[in-house]
């Protein structure tokens, strides 16, 4: 049952292509996306998080062909690739949407209806380029141009991504985008937040500003997608299909009373995140076929960069993918990090609204210094210190000792709010770096306040007690500003502190108030979160 008094916090990542296995480049959208949805819960927000998988077109048609297989069977033999890796990773999405699915063909068939009826669509020939691998269509002038600049000698390549091109001429329907140029141009204007960060911004308005055409959006060529309602021979153009997917799985096309009632308690979806290869589909067809179905428009679609890596034989910075060749598995860095610390370095050292290069070295640089020697040594120095001093428990403190003057006290002060407005920008290594802060100075404050020494002198009994408690209470506070980032880290934090049923809690401000850290609970010791890596090369 909802609870009504909290707002809905909805966040999509890119439903990705079945065919190509999940690498680093798709974890990391899917984890940057995890993020923010168990911040937002933490938050109190009535959180949803979505993915799932683009399975129709005509690439997967022939790839299945290939394998001998039916496509639906192809596509279900590759599911279980992106669902446990999403497990392994810990993401935490509250649904899984296929394109192939009942709810997403009804959701496509309505609004081909809609856009039938509001004359938005209409039949024609389509006469121009497709690129296969990346679904897109091109222009005989976006071809020539790419061409000229890559001097193919009359190959066509995709002016994206260099593969060669074919030619398409057949029938189609279209869809009226060229109407909604002006409308664009007011969405982005009056809400400048629809499209982060402002360089993708005004690479879009750059592009609705320089003229739109209507678009192709059916083909009849291959029958691997869904149908139009009232042309059969036509299949809808898969980009088409999986834009809709967004509402699709919350009720679009349904008209169930519960179908009604999760759509309009869900949508408009509050964070689209998506990277910066596929923004004019988000940015500019996707607002134009909501507008033209009458539907509310996203709050923002938040642009991320590629994670690039270093060409062996060039040296050069280039976007990690499959197709290149260059793709890192997952399981590789887990191996190296663990899931949290893989989660870590990925959230925290990638600025999420750039190109960022990425290397095994720097991981383990990050590793070792953030969380091996920071945040999983002030946790066992701690526990340790205040079992060896006070009997395997935590010291008792006299009422309102969060009131007295610390320099832990003083960064926790307002720390939530520091934190959760980078947060609620995807500013991660901000708002982990806020954490860092506290981390920091209590493993300063060990240093100054010499626990070892307090404990020799019983007239400093109340000051040992003082200075443990609030180096437990600075690791209770950071534990739980750290979980949406490293969650299974931070509940063990916490289950070492005796407080293992903080962990659900969904009131962040509230229960970091300093000076809650409980008197006499049994700590446990258990081994380091974060062994130091010694990676040798
Ligand atoms: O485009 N660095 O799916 P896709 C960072 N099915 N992110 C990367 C990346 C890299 N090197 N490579 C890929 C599709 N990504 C469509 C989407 S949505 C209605 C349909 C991430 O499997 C990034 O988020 O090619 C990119 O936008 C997405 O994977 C593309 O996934």
């Amino acid at each position: 049952m909802a609870d009504i008094a909290k707002p809905s916090y909805y966040v999509t990542t890119p439903i990705y292509y079945v065919n190509a296995a999940p690498h680093l480049g798709t974890a990391y959208c899917t984890i940057l996306c995890d993020v923010q949805a168990r911040f937002r819960r933490a938050m109190g927000f009535d959180t949803m998080l979505l993915t799932g998988l683009d399975e129709h077109g005509e690439k997967v048609a022939d790839a299945a062909a290939e394998h001998d297989m039916t496509p639906q069977q192809w596509c279900d033999s590759l599911v279980p690739a992106f669902t446990d890796l999403w497990k392994t990773l810990e993401i935490s999405n509250d649904d899984f949407i296929r394109t192939t699915e009942d709810r997403q063909t009804r959701a496509v068939q309505r609004l081909w209806e809609v856009l039938r009826d509001r004359g938005y669509v209409y039949k024609g020939t389509y006469d121009g380029w497709y690129c296969v691998p990346e679904e897109t269509h091109f222009t005989e002038t976006q071809v020539r141009h790419a061409d000229e600049e890559r001097h193919t000698e009359g190959q066509h390549l995709c002016p994206d991504c260099g593969r060669p091109l074919e030619r398409v001429q057949e029938e189609s329907w279209f869809f009226k985008l060229s109407a909604f140029q002006d409308q664009l141009l007011e969405l982005y204007s009056a809400h400048p937040e629809f499209v982060e960060p402002e360089i993708r911004r005004n690479e879009v308005v750059s592009f609705v500003e320089g003229g739109l055409k209507d678009l192709s959006i059916s083909r009849t060529s291959f029958d691997w997608g869904v149908p139009l309602p009232f042309d059969e021979r036509h299949v809808t153009y898969v980009w088409f299909d999986a834009l809709i997917n967004y509402i699709a799985a919350v009720g679009y096309g349904d008209d169930s009373a519960a179908a009604r009632s999760e759509l309009s308690r869900r949508w408009p979806a509050q964070a689209h995140v998506v990277g910066k290869d596929i923004i004019r589909f988000h940015c500019v067809i996707w607002p134009a076929m909501l507008m033209a179905a009458g539907l509310p428009i996203p709050e923002r679609v938040f642009v991320h960069g590629f994670l690039m890596v270093k060409n062996s034989q060039t040296g050069a910075g280039e976007k990690m993918s499959k197709s290149r060749g260059n793709a890192i598995a997952p399981q590789d860095v887990i191996d190296m990090l663990g899931v949290e610390g893989y989660r870590y370095y990925f959230m925290t050292d990638v600025a999420h609204g750039q190109d960022s290069s990425i290397s095994f070295d720097r991981m383990e640089q990050v590793y070792n210094t953030d969380l091996a020697n920071s945040w999983g040594n002030l946790v066992s120095r701690t526990v340790s210190m205040s079992a060896k001093y006070f009997d395997g428990r935590s010291p008792q403190l006299p009422a309102g000792w969060g009131e007295r003057p610390s320099p832990l006290r003083d960064i926790a002060r307002g720390l939530v709010e520091r934190y959760a407005e980078r947060m609620s920008e995807f500013d991660y290594a901000g708002g982990i770096g806020q954490v860092m802060e506290l981390v920091h100075a209590a493993n300063r404050y060990i240093e100054d306040s010499e626990p070892w020494a307090l404990a020799k002198d019983p007239a400093k009994a109340d000051e040992l007690a003082f200075v443990i408690g609030g180096l437990l209470e600075a690791i209770r506070v950071s534990a739980h500003l750290l979980a949406p980032v490293m969650p299974e880290t931070s509940a063990e934090t916490l289950r070492r502190l005796s407080l293992g049923d903080e962990a659900d809690s969904c009131d962040l401000s509230a229960v970091c108030s300093w000076g809650r850290m409980p008197g006499g609970v049994a700590l446990a010791k258990g081994p380091a979160l974060f062994p130091r890596l010694d990676v040798a090369r």
